[in-house]
């Protein structure tokens, strides 16, 4: 505790330059399709599970949709060029699975939907900007889902695999960097377990959300299969999982609460490196689920055995654990018997907040995951795939167009959290490259359009026109060392 507290008060802004990473260290910015892409049903694309998802008004903030989103669709050279303007050497962006194969079942390549990401990645790379590539950001082709259940079914597998394979086959040549699947922790626990992220189901929280969460690992597996097999050898990339971790702080020295913090992250982390690194589920997680967990095969453990490049990890944010017993529900939340605090047993907030409820600034928790996964994986490659924070539209609404660019709190949690990782390097983590997120303000999924993660503010008043925030502009003199 004393430890976290002093990390707590040196967690304030610190000056960082350049010079503070190695020099082949990646910076990019990131995004994911169906935030920004817009053409719902142009070029070929089949419906997927987010545009039918919010169809249904309830289910978004604002009623809004992924239908035109910010248009990149139409825009992409435009962005791309704003991108390279800045500075930044590397892009992830997401590949949208029903522009590929519209109806999700790998039976014929739609070539317009190659052809757009084709455009992308030549045009990247024409502006020296490299492609880091998910198969998978929560975009599932609907007919997946209404035909076989989606991630429920074990059939997602070998669709999942031949998917990964065409987009290998089409884009490998220029692709050298493959994430297979986003945060699958947020499928499986909103997407299958609370219901508020597409599809929305919530009808069985005890069982499905460990079912989908395996079926995406097995998934994971696959695709990482078929690029061995098939690509590696000719295509020299890597292919990587992407996770999402809040780092758990305990409570108090306290034995149960240092249980309970350890406890959170295998409920985070090691249900999906546990069984990559370790070849099973976290022990945590067996004893409060029971066969409520499915369990691995044989043949399972060995697909998944090693089979990541790299780990990528999405960092946003920190809590404070604490040991609470809790009645024995399965439910995701309750069976971790622990509770998330805000504040420091001394009554100290663990951060300044963002717009979004969940997101507090603290940079020593990005440092100290860092380390967690280093030292618990025996020291993996790793990318800080996302990190950033947001804003709140309807507050930037009462302010002059050129005062909404004046981001300076992001400017101020990315010198934290940069340094964060500097820290994480010098203190052994193999840590490669990071993205912001994200490059442009976007659908921000069941909050609609009412968060803005930006460096790149979009007029969605005035024809979606582009902004660049104080923070790219921080970001750009940064990478150029000034
Ligand atoms: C990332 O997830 C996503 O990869 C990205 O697409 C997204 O835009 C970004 O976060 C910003 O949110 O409080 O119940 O409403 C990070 C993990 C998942 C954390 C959703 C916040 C909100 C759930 N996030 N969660 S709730």
């Amino acid at each position: 505790m004393e430890n976290a507290r002093n990390d707590v008060r040196d967690g304030a802004v610190k000056e960082i330059s350049r010079t503070d990473f190695p020099k082949d260290f990646v910076f990019g910015v990131a995004t994911s399709c169906y935030q920004i892409e817009g053409a719902r049903s142009e070029g070929g694309k089949g419906d997927n599970i987010w545009d039918v998802f919010s169809e249904n008004k309830d289910n978004i903030r604002d009623d809004s949709n992924g239908d035109v989103a910010v248009d990149h669709y139409h825009r992409f050279k435009e962005d791309i060029e704003l991108m390279a303007k800045l500075g930044f050497g590397a892009y992830r962006f997401s590949i949208s699975w029903a522009r590929i194969f519209p109806d999700g079942l790998g039976t014929k390549v739609n070539e317009e939907g190659v052809a757009f990401y084709n455009n992308l990645i030549n045009f990247m790379l024409e502006k020296g900007i490299q492609p880091y590539a998910t198969l998978y950001h929560w975009d599932l082709p609907y007919n997946l889902h209404s035909s076989i259940g989606g991630w429920l079914s074990d059939k997602i597998v070998d669709y999942f695999g031949m998917y990964a394979e065409a987009c290998f086959a089409s884009f490998g040549d220029r692709v050298k960097h493959w994430i297979t699947i986003n945060e699958p922790l947020q499928t499986a626990v909103n997407g299958y377990g609370a219901g508020i992220f597409a599809p929305g189901i919530c009808t069985d929280a005890t069982n499905e959300p460990y079912l989908a969460a395996h079926h995406q690992l097995l998934a994971h597996a696959a695709a990482y299969k078929v690029y061995e097999e098939k690509f590696k050898a000719r295509q020299g990339g890597e292919v990587g999982l992407v996770l999402d971790c809040e780092w758990a702080e305990a409570f108090s020295d306290k034995p149960e609460d240092e249980m309970a913090a350890a406890r959170r992250l295998d409920f985070q982390l090691g249900w999906y490196l546990d069984p990559i690194f370790f070849g099973d589920y976290p022990e945590t997680m067996r004893q409060r689920l029971g066969d409520h967990l499915p369990k691995l095969s044989e043949k399972d453990r060995e697909h998944l055995r090693n089979s990541v490049d790299f780990v990528g990890l999405n960092h946003y944010t920190t809590r404070f654990i604490s040991h609470v017993e809790t009645p024995r529900e399965i439910h995701f939340y309750q069976v971790q018997e622990m509770e998330r605090n805000e504040t420091s047993k001394s009554g100290e907030a663990i951060g300044d907040r963002a717009a979004s409820e969940w997101l507090f600034i603290v940079p020593w928790g990005l440092k100290k995951t860092l380390n967690y996964i280093s030292r618990k994986y025996n020291n993996p490659k790793i990318y800080v795939t996302e990190n950033g924070m947001d804003e709140e539209d309807s507050e930037l609404e009462k302010l002059q167009l050129h005062e909404r660019l004046n981001d300076t709190k992001r400017v101020g949690y990315f010198k934290g959290y940069l340094a964060a990782v500097s820290q994480a390097i010098k203190d052994g983590a193999d840590v490669r490259g990071y993205f912001a997120w994200s490059f442009l303000d976007n659908f921000e999924w069941a909050q609609g359009y009412t968060k803005r993660f930006g460096l790149v503010y979009v007029d969605y008043k005035n024809g979606l026109t582009r902004h660049p925030k104080a923070s790219a502009i921080w970001f750009s003199h940064f990478l150029k060392g000034e």
